[in-house]
């Protein structure tokens, strides 16, 4: 299993507000590499699919709702620790909660509307990065 790659996808509002150049920045001077890269619109079978396990969740319609609203950024990285140094380059879920100087707490608008994904294990990183990107397309 690949350990040092993780997935992440720049949520539909983060598009809108025309953060894709300043977010990816901020990741590449994070020191991840990027592996895999495109912008691609989400259909509300994909978003069921990919967030299936927050199916039973009260924010379930909500989420998948948000994610299909326009497209996203998908994209694999790349870095030592690449799953636990991304969590702590986003920071917590809820910006409110998320320390100065993550993505979350300068980006991000609400829990609902978090402006980026990060993988939360080297297993779904390769999940997630598959369901996204065909092998070709990992570099
Ligand atoms: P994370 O994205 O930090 O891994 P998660 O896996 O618990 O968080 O939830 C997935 C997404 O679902 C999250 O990014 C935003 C949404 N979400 C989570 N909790 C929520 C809540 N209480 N209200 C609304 N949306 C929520
Ligand atoms: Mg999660």
């Amino acid at each position: 299993m690949v350990t040092n790659r993780t997935f992440t996808m720049l949520k539909p509002d983060a598009v809108e507000k025309g953060h894709i150049g300043a977010i990816l920045d901020k990741i590449s001077a994070s020191g991840f590499k990027v592996v895999a890269l495109k912008l691609t619109h989400m259909t509300t079978a994909d978003a069921k699919a990919f967030y299936a396990i927050h199916s039973e969740r009260p924010f379930y319609g909500e989420l998948v709702e948000y994610m299909t609203r326009g497209p996203i950024v998908a994209a694999v990285l790349e870095k030592d620790n690449a799953v636990e140094d991304f969590r702590t380059l986003i920071g917590a879920t809820n910006p409110a909660d998320a320390a100065e100087g993550t993505i979350r707490k300068l980006y991000a608008a609400s829990i609902g509307e978090n402006a980026v994904h990060g993988s939360d294990s080297d297993e779904n990183a390769a999940i997630e990065s598959a369901f996204h990107f065909a092998g070709r397309e990992m570099f």
